[in-house]
């Protein structure tokens, strides 16, 4: 019966660890939003996948080159998804703490 008791405590904890830190990594095809960063900054998927920006910290946006796909304005937490149907190079920034696509607050997903 303790033993039980003591596997149920460990599997809560081991639960609570992978469901509590809201400030690591964002996961596969997944960009993090924090601290002024995307993390990683450069991403390369396939053709037709959907990448999904998670913000963590601070209040930003994401915007692209292309003008398709951006986010809300002014973003503080939750989540943003694109969906990048075929090859190319698509440059974004935060236009709160960017001032182009190349300094600042930017990042970069390569599909290919
Ligand atoms: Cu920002």
């Amino acid at each position: 019966m303790l033993e039980r008791r003591l596997l149920l405590v460990a599997a809560t904890v081991v639960l609570a660890a992978a469901c509590g830190d809201s400030t690591g990594p964002a996961g596969p095809n997944a960009v993090a939003v924090r601290n002024n960063q995307f993390a990683p900054a450069a991403l390369t998927v396939a053709p037709a996948t959907t990448v999904t920006w998670n913000f963590q910290e601070g209040t930003h946006d994401v915007t692209f080159e292309d003008g398709a796909g951006n986010s809300a304005r002014n973003q503080s937490g939750g989540n943003h998804t694109r969906n990048f149907g075929a090859a190319g190079t698509f440059r974004y920034r935060c236009t709160i703490h960017s001032a182009d696509f190349t300094s600042g607050m930017v990042g970069v997903v390569t599909v290919q």
